[in-house]
């Protein structure tokens, strides 16, 4: 039996132990299931009591069962579901009784909905966006998933595909006719202009929305600079709890330290790194070589100092703002400038320069709220993005390609211009998954979670 004809079960709920769990059982033995387990198939789509038995009719838990038969089910599969309590020993029992029925396995990351799109309940950018749901970590990545799953994208990239589809069939019945100068021209002259209006739609939606896609990773702020300028100490600040350590001794910090901020719903990773100077000791060596290197692909760098140091600018690509910290100490040192007009001037890199005191909180909200503004400018506001990954963007932009290199070639003949339509068609059809899906399937349904 081919593996996408078994019948496959797993937790769909948090994990154990928890209140009620959630088991999920979808394929042509999902009834069987139930009749075995259950004792019997209830009424679809009724929360049903009863009294799970295993094989040898002893009792495995008191529990609430539910019966999807399809096509109308989430996967289009019958399926059935178990809100059993969330024990590890009650699990592993209804786990065991599944397993042993024949034709039904664990099901793999992803399986369901994969079922659910290979049964045409949605296409890709709705099972993808399906995926950036579940793991949406703040508010903004929320909203963005939940209009993606609202099929926007894949309703537009339908609609566009039809249209390519039209325009070609015209230039392919003006090639047929190309013996007829008049008729020809014709038929193409209104498949261009279609062909016109159909890249212009596209250009807006790539250009309507900055790179909202990245709200799914989000951004990557390094904090680098000299040792002891009190890097580990911002961090801590701007996380508002002690994940670094913080010394007095230059060399504090070795390891890369990574938190997860929530700044006003844009995911930000800041990372705190070694202090980069020449240092001796090896093993500080490799930590000042990670921190170069994490700096080197973050999207911006604070290039951390204290009025000790002369600003020498790390190099690299991402836009770099130099903070400078320890604003408290100033007037009892030799320091030059004064931290007022440090608070968030512009920079020499067409950054920011800011004054801190990371240790007593001075300047901390100006930087956080400058930190927001450079998330909303490289996220865009998101409103009405339709744009969610990577992936679906790539396919637009290659399908604008397409589109515009049409109708540049068409006056070298319509059969570069057909094909160049194929090949845009051919993109729209990989973004909903229509066309040569079986490997990025595989790519994007292992990132699920196991039981969705
Ligand atoms: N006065 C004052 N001291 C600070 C401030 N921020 C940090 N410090 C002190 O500076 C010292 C170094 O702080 P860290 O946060 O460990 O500095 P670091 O840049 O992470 O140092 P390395 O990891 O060794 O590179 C500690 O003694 C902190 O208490 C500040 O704003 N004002
Ligand atoms: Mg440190």
């Amino acid at each position: 039996m081919h593996p996408r004809e078994q019948t496959i079960f797993a937790l769909s709920s948090g994990r154990p132990p928890s209140a009620i769990a959630l088991v999920r059982v979808s394929g042509p033995q999902a009834g069987n299931a139930l009749t075995l387990l259950a004792g019997k198939i209830p009424a679809p789509r009724l929360a049903t009591r009863v009294l799970l038995r295993a094989a040898d009719q002893t009792p495995i838990d008191d529990a609430v069962v539910l019966w999807f038969p399809g096509p109308a089910s989430a996967t289009g599969e019958d399926v059935a579901e178990f809100h059993a309590h969330g024990g590890r020993a009650v699990l592993a029992a209804l786990f065991a009784a599944l397993a042993a029925l024949p034709d039904v396995r664990a099901a793999d990351p992803g399986e369901f909905t994969r079922r659910a799109f290979e049964n045409g309940k949605l296409d890709l950018t709705e099972a993808e966006a399906l995926d950036d749901l579940i793991h949406a970590d703040t508010n903004r990545q929320r909203r963005q998933a939940l209009r993606q799953l609202k099929g926007l994208l894949g309703d537009k990239a339908r609609d566009w595909r039809a249209r390519i589809i039209e325009a070609s069939a015209l230039i392919e019945a003006g090639i047929d006719f190309s013996d007829e100068g008049d008729v020809s021209s014709e038929l193409i002259a209104p498949a261009l202009e279609k062909v016109k209006i159909l890249l212009g739609e596209i250009e807006e939606v790539l250009a309507a929305q900055g790179r909202s896609e990245r709200l799914r990773d989000g951004l990557v702020v390094a904090i680098t600079g000299p040792p002891n300028v009190g890097k580990s100490t911002l961090v801590n600040a701007l996380a508002r709890r002690e994940v670094a350590i913080v010394s007095p001794h230059a060399g504090t910090t070795r390891d890369i330290i990574e938190v997860q901020l929530d700044l006003d719903g844009y995911p930000v990773t800041v990372i705190d790194t070694a202090g980069v100077r020449e240092a001796d000791d090896p093993v500080e060596q490799e930590g000042v070589r990670r921190a170069k290197a994490r700096a080197a692909d973050a999207d911006l760098v604070l290039w951390l100092v204290d009025g000790h140091y002369e600003i020498d600018l790390p190099d690299c690509a991402a836009p770099v703002w130099v903070v400078r910290n320890k604003i408290d100490l100033e007037g009892e040192g030799p320091i030059a400038g004064s931290s007022a007009a440090l608070r968030v001037a512009p920079g020499p890199t067409g950054g920011i320069r800011i004054g801190i005191s990371a240790s007593r909180g001075d300047g901390i909200r100006e930087l956080v709220a400058a930190l927001v503004d450079f998330a909303r400018n490289c996220f865009g506001s998101g409103v009405g993005g339709l744009i969610g990954r990577e992936r679906q963007r790539k396919l637009l932009q290659q399908t604008a390609v397409a589109l515009q290199r049409s109708i540049t070639v068409i006056g070298e003949g319509e059969e570069l211009a057909a094909e160049e339509l194929r090949a845009a068609a051919l993109s729209l059809g990989r973004l909903l998954g229509r066309v040569d899906v079986e490997d990025i399937l595989d790519v994007i349904f292992r990132e699920f979670c196991i039981g969705k």
